[in-house]
């Protein structure tokens, strides 16, 4: 099984299944395509389906979308119970996976993922704060119901897809409940996670338009 990622200082879609197979110990081998330099858009196109990563290779198939990686993921290892165990608390874990994998797009926007980066200050509170306001409604009611420390208490699926969103709020000290503010402390001291993030600060490639000061 082969997983097709961008660089890990930003592409936040990579982050998400990489951080489920390397947290539930599936083995499988990355290879990184760069989202920057001479012909790396035709390069993806290439190789992906959707010019997009990331992208599963795996029995013969091709799956892109972050999300349906995960689904198959959980679909072909079911003793790794990558989404929780309970059916409500999963459908929870599922209806806020699918709302930050189609929503969430002024906070996308405006403050793109850039772990090495740290710029408080630099994002538009105000354009965002709608965005904000769900995310501290959702996270917090995740966390309340389960009693933490990751949204449905275990890490799963959920705490993968919104990774990239703590990793938005560190970079541009975002304002966030103290309930989100708990679970990314929880989540930076998963060792998924402190290894995507120390491989992204090793990385130089730029990435023009997810650096906000070059723009
Ligand atoms: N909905 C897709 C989004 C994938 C995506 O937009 N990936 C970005 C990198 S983080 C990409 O490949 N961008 C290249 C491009 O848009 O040309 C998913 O969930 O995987």
């Amino acid at each position: 099984m082969r997983l097709l990622i961008g660089n890990k200082n930003y592409s936040s879609w990579s982050m998400r299944p990489w951080l489920v197979l390397v947290h539930f110990g599936i083995e499988f081998t990355e290879e990184i395509l760069w989202l920057s330099g001479d012909g790396w858009k035709e390069k993806l196109r290439e190789r992906s389906p959707t010019g997009k990563v990331p992208l599963l290779m795996a029995e013969q198939l091709l799956i892109p979308e972050s999300l349906a990686i995960i689904e198959y993921l959980n679909d072909r290892f079911p003793e790794k119970k990558i989404w929780p165990e309970d059916r409500i608390m999963r459908a929870r874990a599922r209806s806020a996976s699918c709302e930050i994998h189609a929503g969430f797009h002024a906070l996308r926007n405006a403050a793109p993922m850039n772990i090495r980066a740290s710029m408080p200050g630099r994002v538009d509170i105000p354009s965002i704060q709608a965005d904000l306001d769900r995310l501290n409604l959702l996270l917090g009611g995740l966390l309340e119901r389960s009693g933490g420390p990751f949204l449905c208490g275990d890490f799963s699926g959920v705490d993968a897809m919104f990774a990239p969103v703590a990793m938005r709020i560190l970079t541009y000290h975002l304002p966030v409940s103290e309930y989100i503010q708990n679970w990314i402390a929880a989540l930076s001291e998963l060792p998924a996670v402190k290894a995507w993030r120390a491989a992204a600060l090793t990385e130089t490639q730029i990435v023009p338009q997810d650096e906000l000061d070059a723009n």
